[in-house]
């Protein structure tokens, strides 16, 4: 039987390489051999400050993003969160067996609630976030869930709580589990390099959005943050921002890093820039095409999330019942 994946993001804002390369490019590779259901966790997005009337709009670019990567809806079921109630109604069977201290240790919310208490406050709905996660995991039985590193804790405790469910009531889900990609689970700011990659980063400079123009592609690379000694080599701990670069570079270029190594051995941090970034440029290409391509014809685009949406309810709501 073939195995069955989850996973989504949430249209919080523009996509960046960091969820390309963290996710959505695993994804692809996934949906000749596996079942697999993809979403757009809006219920999600709505924990963090969001504009109402850009909503929409974010709800729609990041199926087209889908779309143009190459996830095709003949193999892949693409839906939004909101549009399949039995995601919530599990939520709340799930949340009346999670102990809070449980909520309270997540990295995601330590992180966003030291934001957002200088905000205006921290709402429930931030805390209760991994119990509406593990909802969307477990409603589609899923084995494997691909996610970028920050997302692991998530899956956890997803599969603790499937476990602590399935032996006090009989079995009712599969156990998922994370399935990291290893090189690009986690793909670091270039202005700080010690931090993720992340969209709600104030500084722009921070990350490469798939959408941004070649211009501004060169802009962002030639500004990105190198280390002190000039060597051009892969080593995390001692080198993380050119080891951060040479991680992107290879994943859009299809090169190795022992042979970017070799090929850049001597030469300096502006070359191997310049190099980078037509790099990435033309491995964003195909994708940005596409992109453009699908503005034209947003209602095709909303019937792909209207069948996925009601596809993935028939799977849910059997596994609700
Ligand atoms: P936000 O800044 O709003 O929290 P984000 O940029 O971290 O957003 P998410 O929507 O939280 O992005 O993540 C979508 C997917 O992309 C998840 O699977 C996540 O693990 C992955 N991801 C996000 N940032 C990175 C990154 N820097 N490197 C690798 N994967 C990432
Ligand atoms: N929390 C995830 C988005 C998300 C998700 C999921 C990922 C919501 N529900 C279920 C995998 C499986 C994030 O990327 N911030």
């Amino acid at each position: 039987m073939k195995k069955r994946v989850f996973s989504g993001i949430r249209p919080s804002g523009d996509l960046h390489i960091g969820n390309y390369l963290g996710a959505i490019k695993q994804w692809v590779g996934l949906q000749d051999d596996h079942e697999v259901v993809f979403g757009i966790m809006d219920l999600h997005a709505i924990t963090t400050p969001h504009d109402p009337e850009k909503f929409r709009r974010n709800t729609l670019e990041t199926a087209m993003v889908y779309l143009a990567a190459g996830l095709d809806p003949a193999k892949t079921t693409l839906m939004v969160q909101s549009r399949v109630p039995a995601h919530a109604e599990l939520a709340w069977i799930l949340g009346t067996m999670t102990p809070l201290g449980e909520l309270e240790r997540m990295t995601q919310f330590k992180e966003k609630s030291r934001e957002l208490g200088t905000k205006g406050g921290i709402m429930a709905g931030l805390l209760n976030y991994p119990i509406l996660m593990a909802a969307d995991i477990l409603l589609y039985q899923a084995d494997a869930v691909p996610v970028g590193e920050d997302q692991a804790q998530h899956v956890e405790l997803a599969r603790s709580l499937a476990e602590r469910f399935n032996n006090r009531y009989g079995k009712a889900f599969t156990l998922p589990q994370a399935m990291l990609q290893k090189d690009t689970a986690r793909i670091m700011a270039l202005d700080d390099p010690p931090k993720k990659m992340s969209k709600s980063d104030e500084n722009a400079r921070g990350y490469i959005l798939l959408t941004d123009s070649p211009d501004a592609i060169r802009e962002k690379i030639k500004a990105a943050v190198t280390d002190s000694e000039k060597k051009i080599a892969f080593a995390p701990e001692e080198k993380p921002a050119i080891s951060n670069l040479l991680v992107i570079f290879s994943e859009f270029s299809g090169r190795p890093i022992p042979e970017l190594e070799r090929s850049y051995a001597g030469k300096g941090y502006a070359e191997f820039k310049a190099d980078l970034a037509e790099a990435v440029i033309a491995g964003l290409a195909p994708l940005q095409e596409r992109f453009r391509e699908l503005e034209t014809d947003t209602d095709s685009v909303f019937a792909v999330l209207r069948g996925g949406s009601e596809r993935a309810a028939a799977v849910a709501n059997k596994t609700l019942a």
